[in-house]
């Protein structure tokens, strides 16, 4: 019989490819979606039909609890939660709630159905923070530098209770940036790409951006839920650092892509204060070598071909207007 999965945050980069792969591999996916939120399920596209969607709230525990017993999941993914991070300063509480709330009722929520399940927790590498050594691995002390951080951190850590008290399969997967031509505009690589391809087809001029010399350690996110699916079937729930493990400046990364569509970046970029940031972290960098011995989980696509993906697509859809340039979204923001 087919497994069943059960993903939250579905409707998210993530949730896409992660729905993707559990259908080729013949699962039956099941995916949670806010009540106020059922519009953004035509971000899944043609696998939409293929997912039975349960609308609830996530804070309702009784209605999470009552999900779980009637899906009887044998995976559970919690991807659910606000990804941009500068976003959690406005709004540290419901930050909080969102992540660790979430988790916490979903764990709960497997617990009182007495259920089996395997599960897996996004974790993020911002968890790591301010870091004194690099490349960082699963042994690599948490120090958090932000309201986003910190709940991921708690929400991790729950897991981890949940794990050692009741003998669970849970893992936490702390992964590093992980992009696709699926990310919103706000994410750098996505902005990035957005503007190569709007200056080269004539639709914006310019290019404004926060500090050029940040940096990360940027995969793709196909690879990187491969990832967690492999820490779900493995024999023991361990948790793993998953990136690329290089680091790349946002200068390279605006220069890549740019290269893709032929432009001298120089010529486009301005610095505006308005997107530094204060609590920024520059050599976070995965030491996946864990993921690779036991998991057999390697990257398959590079920094170079990420972007000429990213940037391929958004040519693409500019040309047939399914997105709006980089100055349209500059003049409505
Ligand atoms: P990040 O992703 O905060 O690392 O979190 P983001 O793409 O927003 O920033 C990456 C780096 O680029 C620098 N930067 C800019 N960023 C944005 N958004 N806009 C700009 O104009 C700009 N200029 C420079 C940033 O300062 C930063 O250093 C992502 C999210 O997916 C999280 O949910 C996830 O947990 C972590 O990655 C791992």
């Amino acid at each position: 019989m087919a497994k069943t999965a059960l993903i939250t945050g579905i409707t998210g980069q993530d949730g896409y490819y992660l729905s993707r792969l559990l259908l080729e591999r013949g699962y039956r996916v099941a995916g949670l979606v806010p009540l106020h939120r059922q519009s953004s399920l035509a971000k899944l596209g043609s696998l939409a039909s293929q997912i039975e969607v349960c609308a609830v709230d996530m804070r309702d525990s009784a209605a999470l609890l009552a999900v779980v017993e009637q899906l009887q999941p044998q995976e559970i993914y919690n991807l659910a939660a606000p990804s941009f991070v500068p976003d959690s300063w406005q709004d540290p509480l419901g930050t909080l709630d969102l992540v660790t709330g979430t988790a916490t009722r979903l764990l709960e929520a497997v617990r009182l159905a007495g259920l089996n399940t395997r599960f897996y927790q996004a974790s993020s590498s911002e968890m790591f923070g301010q870091v004194d050594r690099s490349p960082q691995d699963e042994n690599t002390p948490f120090r958090p530098m932000n309201p986003y951080a910190a709940a991921k951190l708690h929400a991790h850590w729950t897991m981890v209770h949940h794990r050692q008290r009741y003998g669970w399969f849970a893992c936490s997967g702390i992964l590093y940036n992980h992009e696709s031509p699926r990310r919103p505009p706000n994410f750098v690589t996505r902005k990035v790409s957005l503007a190569a391809a709007s200056i080269k087809l004539g639709l914006s001029d310019r290019l404004e951006m926060g500090n050029l010399d940040a940096k990360r350690d940027w995969g793709y996110a196909g690879d990187h839920v491969e990832a967690m699916w492999r820490m779900l079937q493995a024999d023991e729930p361990e948790d793993y650092v998953i990136g690329t493990g290089q680091l790349h400046s946002v200068r390279e990364l605006v220069a890549t892509a740019f290269e893709c569509v032929g432009l001298d970046w120089t010529r486009y970029v301005v610095v505006d204060p308005k997107f530094l940031r204060s609590d920024e972290h520059f050599y976070l960098v995965a030491n996946p070598e864990k993921a690779k011995r036991q998991l057999n989980w390697e990257p398959q696509v590079s920094f170079e071909g990420l972007l000429e993906k990213m940037v391929l697509k958004d040519l693409e859809r500019l040309q047939s207007a399914e997105v709006p340039s980089i100055a349209q979204i500059e003049q409505n923001s």
